[in-house]
């Protein structure tokens, strides 16, 4: 249907009868179909028949782009030249930058573009303009006389840019092999924008009868303007504007990245191959109800950067495009043989390794894509994460858990749920409020007669140390005496029709218009409803949830928003849909941040992103199942989204729709501990689920569970320094940890939590055990008894429900608080526990990182960073701050110093030691401890040591 001329859908027909308030899952249940494929979406199936065309047509295929090698010019670390299509005559330019640390950029554009195509991605995307390598001397860059470019990016000459001409051909080669090429299945394809009276649409020949044979138009090519989609057109007034390259990971077998689908960590085939998908993975942010696991289908969110592992070296490809993409994945064995292997297999086939080949389809913009070269997969997410932004330190009580329900109904409810926690020992720290919070689902108000006085409840929460998190969605409610409507419509800050006036469509509220992010104006005003005079019933200890933010669209195409709507500066919807996302969430996380004079670090989950997202918060991974199967995609999911930079991520627990089993809501609170974003969540139709609710024994084991992620916030706060600094998450994939183990290259049912602890959450009903690989040649111990685990590879372990297969690994040292407490904010100043878990030569290591959890003050220094190490039965620390005399450091130290540990347990000490002595200025003491000859710890009790200020040795003698 063309925009204007809407017919009665379910959900007009909802909302004329006023029925809004009573949509339910019923009414909303979407199907597979709401979704194109890659065949219903034009510019991908014109790519992936060209594709096929030119695979078809095989060695005798000619890619028709080529590189005009006179107008090769070299300026700094930049290099620059035009690139011909010969079968159009268009011009091209191509921009290859040499960046620092081991990364390179390369953008084609259009030379004379009829109009400019959109190229205003980056300021948006990126953290800061990428700084290049210095200059590049003159021997870096060599053209042979045939036209080959050889670039030089680094001065041991291990890395290298080679352009060849024709047809154009990228390689980026370590010690001289490509390790990623472009265009090396000639695939490339750049549609440059015409006026519909000129266009050429691409003609083949057909059998026009046994005899003799006509050219007609390729059925592909057919909506090459204007385009439908069930009952939806598309005008595409600009018609065919897409881009597309071949990115080839030369003898990498696995590819990991590109969030956000429920799939496997290692991405799967979707041309051919071993359970394959049929589609490629796409990344167009979209609301998909009751979404399927192991479905290359695009979810809520987009970040279209893969790093591809094989032993020796990580690479990566950051392709930076928001407009709809598709991403194609092959997989093929390259023959590579040694002399040697050559004389002795005879020419037969031997040493086979497999390549990775990709194909980027994007439908509109510019093309423009970062690569990475490592060499490891932490470098690669590092050098990402520089360009895009590393993740934001949040407040200490997010890694707490948070409550959540579609809804705690009233002030009261809230208040009873707070209240039942306290009664049963729970910990929590945040408490949410759904939709249902608002008067008529108009955003930055409250229904009266069910929150009369909001900032009382937050007051009692504030008197417990605990916030509350309000849900606020990008749709405005089109209504009169509606403040935030009124002024938006006034100032022009919505979204636009192609004809001028406001976009209006279905969702929550009715008949809604949707701020336009896009518009510096609109996110300066949302930001300014966030301060407590506007968003009136607020206070410092509410944050803020941005859900539907993808945009979520009832009635459009694909529940989203038209392509053809009109953003600022005149840019249609079609080519930055993925950054919607991305602004409405740094608005509202700039707004929070803002709303006070002195600046506290804002909390805000979004659940739609784009990359870079990782600036503004977390991310959730949208409207799960309670069963088996979404529990055990939690995992490769939030694994995939950290590998996306996208470090603070979860999933709803223990799944939103439907009523789990005890037994899965019990495994799912076991998994969630060692997952990021850690929130218990649940459909409006589902019955009560508060983990106080479910009957003995689960909700012992519930609790335990909810204490030991409590137990290990500093760990958590730590690795999440790491990841502020340098971009690791703390959530990791096994071969990331052991990087040289191809049988960890595609594990996703077990994962790291930063270096020292290895977890295989339960996911099977009914399961007593489970099988975990233990990786690496160091002893691991449980991290519930201690015990020492002195297994490699692949064995059984016992998991019946109530415990966590979970391991420290041998060589760390954990920091935890092990008191039992409230909320994460009654532990601000309780001592720590250090579990020195020790390695086969004795020797152990690890870091704590403090501040005060809630300000930007670490920025100016006031925090402690230390390392403790233990080795020759010695344990000492080491100040690591990044300027420990700076006057806030000292200052800091000074009034932490009383931060002490109060428990020390040595993991895999063979015997009894004669004593143990702490040492301090000269001043010795013996140390009380006992030893547990079975488990072959030590504990040390009140060592009296502090973790502000080293100097102190502990001798185990
Ligand atoms: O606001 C209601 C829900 C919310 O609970 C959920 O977490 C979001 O993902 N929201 C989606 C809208 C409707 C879901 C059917």
């Amino acid at each position: 249907m063309k925009w204007g001329q809407r017919c009665l859908s379910r959900f007009h027909v909802l909302f004329t009868l006023g029925l809004v308030f009573t949509l339910t899952t019923t009414t909303l249940a979407m199907k597979k179909d709401d979704f194109k494929t890659c065949a219903q979406s034009g510019f991908c199936r014109r790519n992936r028949a060209y594709a096929d065309m030119v695979t078809e047509t095989g060695d005798s295929f000619q890619s028709p782009y080529t590189l005009i090698t006179d107008s090769v010019r070299t300026e700094k670390s930049h290099i620059y030249a035009d690139v011909k299509n010969t079968e159009s005559d268009i011009l091209l330019t191509l921009d290859v930058y040499v960046l620092q640390d081991n990364t390179a950029r390369v953008r084609v554009n259009e030379k004379q573009p009829i109009k400019p195509r959109y190229d205003g991605h980056g300021k948006h995307t990126l953290q800061a303009e990428p700084v290049l390598q210095e200059e590049l001397d003159k021997d870096d860059v060599k053209t042979s006389p045939e036209g080959v470019v050889t670039i030089i990016m680094n001065d041991d000459k291990t890395r290298k840019i080679v352009i060849h001409p024709n047809p154009l051909r990228l390689e980026f080669l370590v010690n001289d092999s490509p390790v990623i090429s472009f265009n090396n299945r000639g695939i490339f394809n750049f549609e440059h924008l015409r006026t519909k009276e000129s266009h050429k649409p691409k003609m083949i020949q057909h059998d026009k009868d046994s005899e003799s044979t006509e050219e007609k138009e390729a059925p592909w090519e057919s909506g090459s303007w204007e385009e439908s989609f069930k009952t939806w057109t598309d005008p595409k007034p600009n018609g065919p504007e897409s881009i597309a390259m071949d990115i080839t990971f030369h003898d990498f077998g696995h590819v990991y990245g590109i969030p956000e689908h429920a799939s496997s960590l290692s991405l799967k085939e979707t041309r051919g191959g071993d359970n394959a998908y049929t589609d490629p993975y796409r990344l167009y942010n979209t609301d998909v109800f009751e979404y399927a696991v192991d479905s290359p289908t695009s979810l809520y969110g987009a970040v279209p950067f893969m790093v591809a592992h094989r032993v020796g070296q990580s690479a990566g490809v950051f392709w930076m495009n928001p407009s709809e993409t598709w991403v194609d994945i092959v997989k093929s064995k390259s023959e590579e043989k040694s002399s040697v292997q050559k004389v002795l297999s005879f020419g037969k086939k031997s040493n086979d390794k497999t390549s990775t080949h990709t194909h980027w389809i994007s439908e509109a913009g510019v093309l423009d894509v970062f690569v990475f070269f490592g060499p490891t997969t932490k470098d690669v997410i590092r050098q990402y994460t520089k360009l895009t932004g590393t993740p934001m330190l949040p407040q200490q009580f997010s890694l707490g858990y948070h409550q959540c329900r579609w809804n705690y109904i009233n002030q009261k409810d809230v208040l009873d749920v707070d209240n039942q926690f306290d009664e049963h020992d729970m910990p929590y720290d945040v408490i949410w409020l759904d939709i249902e919070y608002t008067d008529d689902r108009k955003y930055f108000t409250w229904e009266n007669n069910k929150f009369p006085e909001p900032i009382k409840m937050e007051q009692v929460l504030d008197s417990k140390g605990r916030k509350l998190v309000v849900i606020i969605d990008p749709h405005i409610k089109r209504a009169d005496n509606y403040r935030i409507c009124e002024e938006a419509k006034k100032d022009g800050l919505f979204v636009k029709q192609p004809n001028g006036n406001d976009y209006e469509a279905w969702c929550w509220p009715g008949q809604s218009s949707w701020v336009d992010f896009y518009n510096p104006e609109a996110r300066e005003w949302w930001k300014e409803q966030f301060t407590f005079n506007k968003f009136i019933g607020t206070q410092e200890n509410v944050h803020v949830w941005n859900d539907m933010n993808e945009p979520s669209v009832f009635n459009g195409p694909e529940i989203t928003m038209q392509k053809e709507m009109i953003h600022h500066g005149n840019w249609e919807h079609r080519v930055l849909h993925n950054l919607y996302s991305l602004l409405s969430f740094q608005s509202t996380s700039d707004g929070v941040r803002e709303r006070t004079v002195v600046e506290h670090r804002p909390f805000v989950l979004t659940r739609g992103f784009y990359a870079g997202a990782q600036r503004y918060g977390a991310v959730w991974t949208g409207d799960n199942m309670a069963d088996w199967e979404a529990l055990y995609y939690s995992n490769p999911m939030s694994l995939t989204n950290g590998m996306g930079g996208i470090v603070f991520t979860g999933a709803d627990v223990p799944g939103f729709f439907n009523n789990p089993t005890s037994e899965l809501l019990v495994r799912w609170y076991q998994a969630a501990v060692y997952q990021p974003f850690f929130r218990g969540h649940a459909h409006i139709d589902t019955k009560r689920r508060e983990p106080y609710l479910v009957p003995e024994p689960y909700r012992s084991m519930t609790l335990a569970a909810l204490r030991e992620r409590y137990a290990l916030l500093p760990y958590w706060y730590t690795l999440f320094y790491d990841a502020s600094q340098v971009g690791t998450p703390m959530m990791r994939p096994m071969f990331m940890e052991f990087p040289d183990d191809e049988s960890l290259f595609a594990t996703e049912d077990q994962f790291m939590l930063g270096s020292g602890i290895m977890v295989k959450p339960v996911t099977v009903e009914g399961a007593t055990s489970t099988e975990v690989y233990f990786a690496g040649d160091e002893p691991w111990y449980d991290t519930l008894t201690h015990a020492i685990v002195k297994l490699t590879g692949r064995h059984d372990v016992n998991a019946p429900l109530g415990k966590i297969p979970a391991y420290y690994r041998g060589g760390n040292i954990i920091p935890r608080r092990e008191r039992v407490r409230r909320s994460s904010h009654s532990m601000k100043l309780d001592p720590f526990t250090l579990v020195i878990a020790l390695d086969t030569q004795g020797y152990a290591e690890g870091t704590l990182y403090v501040d005060d959890g809630e300000t930007y003050d670490y920025g100016t220094g006031a925090y402690i960073h230390t390392k403790f190490n233990y080795s020759n039965g010695a344990l000492t620390c080491e100040n690591i701050h990044a300027d420990p005399n700076s006057k806030a450091a000292k200052q800091y130290a000074k009034d932490m110093k009383a931060l002490r540990i109060e428990r020390i347990h040595i993991l895999g000490v063979s015997k009894k030691p004669n004593g143990i002595q702490a040492e301090s200025n000269d001043v010795k003491e013996n140390l009380v401890f006992e030893y547990d000859t079975a488990h072959a710890k030590i504990s040390i009790k009140d060592p009296k040591t502090s973790i502000a200020e080293c100097g102190w040795t502990i001798a185990v003698a």
